[in-house]
């Protein structure tokens, strides 16, 4: 398609709500054999499973608290998403938050509170929460505005909002990243994609903060681009085993141990792959490689199906997933929505 075509922004939302619905089956499992994947997978095209079957859990919440604030307000509103976090966490407290996030949710809905940020930066002794929480629901930032400045700007403000350690909103601002340059089109040339990442990712972890955070978490120097180099240096290699990918990326709940193996599942899958289905579409082969990673398996999926919808568009995603996942009829509806603000912005800009 078309950059910035509805279909991209339609695959985007929807593929990151079926990976988020697909794979809450293996959160938390250490091994998980391809054959259950795909058995997983192809359970799904029973006729006789209930429609939206499978539930989906935080991630999905939250990115849906975003998209709503983002099209109510017309842009980033911190106050108005803040509200919706935490209205959104008290009426389904069950879809499997992360543990130090609630006591961020649960501050965040006192009516005294002037500050929003302020109960993310009490987190973890002051430091901030570097889980992959403001990730999980970067994609939106990237549907919503056309400019990559503002992409890289709002996703960062919107994870602070729960997660002020610079490991956890700077996961956010690559994954907004990565499915805004997805949206362009850019990952006909994925060299150049991994380039433009590491690019701008030098630069937003070029201040102090990532600096200091880095050095008490003894990361590299620039964390996320470290990372990128490993994820550039898998992909160009013809033959990657699961367990490399592991422990070369990681697949836990940190955003620096998440999103960039959530980036190298969608490069990776560009091509046919042999331990896949031959029939299996791109978006196909990455979701079901994501989970097979095992894992924060709802989150990687969750955010390789935003970059690879965006790539692959509405079309790749089977109909029978979309008919199992709660929340895919919202996600399409919303997706047409956030493509039109995406648009009005770009002719009065
Ligand atoms: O990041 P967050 O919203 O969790 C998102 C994950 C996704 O996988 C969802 O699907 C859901 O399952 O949860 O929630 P946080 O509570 O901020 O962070 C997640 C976890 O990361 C925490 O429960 C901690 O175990 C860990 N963590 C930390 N541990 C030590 N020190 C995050 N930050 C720190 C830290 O600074
Ligand atoms: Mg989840
Ligand atoms: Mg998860």
């Amino acid at each position: 398609g078309a950059p910035a075509s509805l279909s991209r922004f339609r695959g985007a939302l929807v593929a990151a709500v079926v990976g988020d619905c697909v794979g809450g089956e293996f959160e938390g499992a250490e091994e998980v054999p391809m054959e259950s994947v795909l058995k997983h997978l192809n359970s799904l095209d029973d006729e006789t499973k209930g429609d939206g079957i499978l539930e989906y859990s935080d991630d999905t919440a939250m990115a849906r608290c975003v998209v709503q604030s983002l099209l109510t307000r017309g842009g980033f509103d911190e106050q108005d998403m803040a509200r919706r976090f935490a209205k959104e966490y008290s009426e389904s407290p069950g879809r499997g938050y992360g543990s130090g996030v609630i006591q961020v949710l649960k501050k965040l809905s006192s009516p005294q509170l002037s500050d929003v940020y302020q109960p993310a930066r009490n987190q973890y002794n002051g430091r901030g929460s570097f889980g992959n929480g403001g990730a999980m629901r970067a994609a939106p930032f990237a549907l919503a505005f056309p400019d990559q400045a503002d992409v890289k700007r709002f996703a960062c403000s919107g994870a602070m909002l729960t997660h002020s350690c610079s490991l956890g909103y700077n996961g956010a601002v690559l994954q907004a990243l990565a499915v805004h340059l997805s949206l362009q089109g850019a990952l006909e040339l994925p060299q150049q994609f991994i380039s433009k990442l590491i690019t701008e990712m030098e630069e937003v972890e070029g201040d102090e903060a990532t600096r200091n955070d880095a050095r008490i978490l003894k990361e590299a120097e620039k964390p996320f681009c470290e990372r990128l180099h490993r994820v550039r240096d898998l992909m160009d290699r013809s033959k990657v085993s699961i367990e490399e990918v592991i422990s070369e990326l990681g697949n836990g709940i940190a955003a620096l141990h998440s999103v960039p193996t959530a980036i190298f599942c969608v490069l990776h899958c560009l091509q046919p792959r042999e331990c896949l289905p031959e029939n299996y579409s791109g978006l196909e082969r990455t979701i079901a490689y994501s989970l097979a990673l095992g894992g924060d398996t709802d989150t990687i999926a969750c955010m390789a199906g935003a970059i690879a919808g965006a790539h692959y568009g509405i079309t790749a995603i089977p109909q029978s997933w979309i008919k199992c996942c709660e929340g895919t009829e919202d996600a399409d509806v919303n997706a047409e929505r956030l493509h039109m603000l995406y648009h009005q912005s770009l002719q009065s800009s």
